[in-house]
């Protein structure tokens, strides 16, 4: 049997972690933190793709390719999360396992960070954990993944 995907696509302005505001999203580029989660995914018998866009019709259509290709999509959103019906309306057609993730923890910041359209349309949310949430949201679609 072929060896299952997870899709993590990252939405705008995450492709500059690492460059700005350290403090609250730490000192990880994205490259840094694909490369750790391509590594885990070897160990752990599953394949990990990264996408990244600004782009709000971008992202939707790599939710379009994980529908044909992909077991499960980790989702980090960046600002989308808070205002995308669209977004929220694609992740409605992927059949797989989603998990939205975050960084930083959105609930403890700006009240417009509090509203998410993704939520209910993941099975699992994650945010707080920094850059290792990356690495926790591989382990867990992982073991999602190889149970169904
Ligand atoms: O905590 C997260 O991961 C967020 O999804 C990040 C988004 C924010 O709008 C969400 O409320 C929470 C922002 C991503 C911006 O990324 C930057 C990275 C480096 C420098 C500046 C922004």
């Amino acid at each position: 049997m072929s060896v299952q995907e997870i899709l993590v696509i990252n939405g705008p302005n995450l492709n500059l972690l690492g460059q700005r505001q350290p403090e609250i999203y730490g000192y990880d580029t994205l490259e840094t933190i694909e490369a750790k989660c391509v590594e885990l995914a070897k160990e752990l018998n599953v394949s990990v793709r990264f996408g990244q866009s600004n782009h709000e019709g971008a992202i939707i259509d790599l939710i379009h390719e994980a529908r044909l290709k992909s077991a499960a999509i980790i989702i980090n959103a960046g600002a989308y999360t808070h205002t995308s019906a669209a977004i929220h309306d694609a992740l409605k057609t992927f059949d797989g396992y989603i998990i939205e993730l975050h960084i930083s923890n959105p609930h403890a910041r700006e009240e417009f960070r509090h509203k998410s359209w993704i939520s209910s349309v993941a099975d699992a949310v994650m945010a707080g954990a920094g850059a290792y949430g990356y690495e926790l949201a591989t382990r867990l679609a992982a073991e999602k993944i190889k149970k169904s």
